[in-house]
């Protein structure tokens, strides 16, 4: 019971911090410490970034999400953990860590997430397809489930949180009335992004998080959160979008940067666009 619950205190994010999140960001930033190939660790708990190495040797930066979903951790609902792997930028000097940490998203080596749901699986991309893997706890370790995954090109399912409809840009409100109309869609919305992700991945569909009035760039991270489920959406046939530009093609400004996100099926989130 020690783990469950806040720990009363609040992230550079203005949210509310979760024992959990907290353990899971501690366990992240002293596993990939040890390693002599990570220089740099962006984590969306901590508002600076860990600087590990300078030298040449830690030519990784991993960024992540240690547990999203966290307003879910209490109602046992599926959470999970999100990361991007960034190369230390050729172009710019060792000791310019934000350089190195800002890069856009098509410049990721690798990406993927673990979702702790009724199994734990992981789904990962290198840049050549998604693969995905299933804990075994008895031995420990992640054993292969499916290769290459591809995400359907069509599914008439949308994952949005419909409450906040009326401050909804209104393109999105227009392709949410069309759907309704059309009367032969499902709405899914667990409110964790991992699990809806992987959800629309298996499934297939679109998940739609647009500028809000409260959160006008819209709420979640570019860095850690869309952009490498963007990259896993590519690699898997799907498209992420801000609906404007494509999510790897943004250059982001800062860390904690937010963005607009309409991830999933191709022909789904063209749908969306086009309102
Ligand atoms: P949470 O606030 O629980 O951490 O990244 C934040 C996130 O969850 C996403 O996982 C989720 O998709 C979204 O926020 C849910 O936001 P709303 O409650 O505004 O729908």
């Amino acid at each position: 019971m020690e783990i469950v619950g806040a720990t009363g205190r609040i992230n550079v994010q203005g949210e509310e911090v979760q024992k959990l999140d907290e353990f899971a960001n501690n366990t992240l930033v002293r596993c990939l410490g040890y390693r002599g190939n990570v220089g740099i660790l962006v984590s969306e708990e901590d508002e600076d970034p860990h600087v590990i190495q300078e030298a040449e040797s830690g030519k990784y930066i991993v960024l992540f999400d240690p547990l999203d979903g966290s307003s879910n951790i209490n109602a046992n609902v599926s959470i999970g953990t999100i990361f991007s792997i960034l190369e230390r930028s050729s172009k710019s000097s060792g000791k310019d860590v934000m350089a190195h940490i800002l890069q856009p998203g098509s410049r990721q080596v690798a990406a993927g997430y673990v979702v702790y749901g009724s199994s734990t699986v992981l789904a990962y991309t290198a840049g050549n397809g998604v693969h995905m893997f299933t804990l075994d706890p008895s031995i420990g370790a992640f054993v292969l489930a499916k290769e290459n995954i591809k995400m359907p090109k069509a599914a008439r399912i949308y994952s949005v949180n419909e409450a906040y409809r009326e401050s909804f840009p209104e393109g999105i409100q227009k392709y949410l009335d069309w759907a309704k109309e059309a009367g032969n869609y499902s709405s899914r919305y667990i409110g964790s992004l991992v699990a809806d992700f992987h959800r629309t991945l298996i499934r297939g569909g679109v998940f739609i998080y647009p500028g809000t009035k409260k959160s006008p760039q819209g709420k979640l991270r570019l860095l850690y959160e869309a952009n490498p489920l963007a990259f896993v959406a590519e690699q898997a046939g799907g498209v992420a979008t801000d609906g404007e530009r494509r999510i790897l093609d943004i250059q982001p400004k800062t860390m904690h940067e937010r963005t607009a996100l309409i991830i999933g099926s191709k022909d789904e989130v063209a749908r969306v666009t086009s309102f």
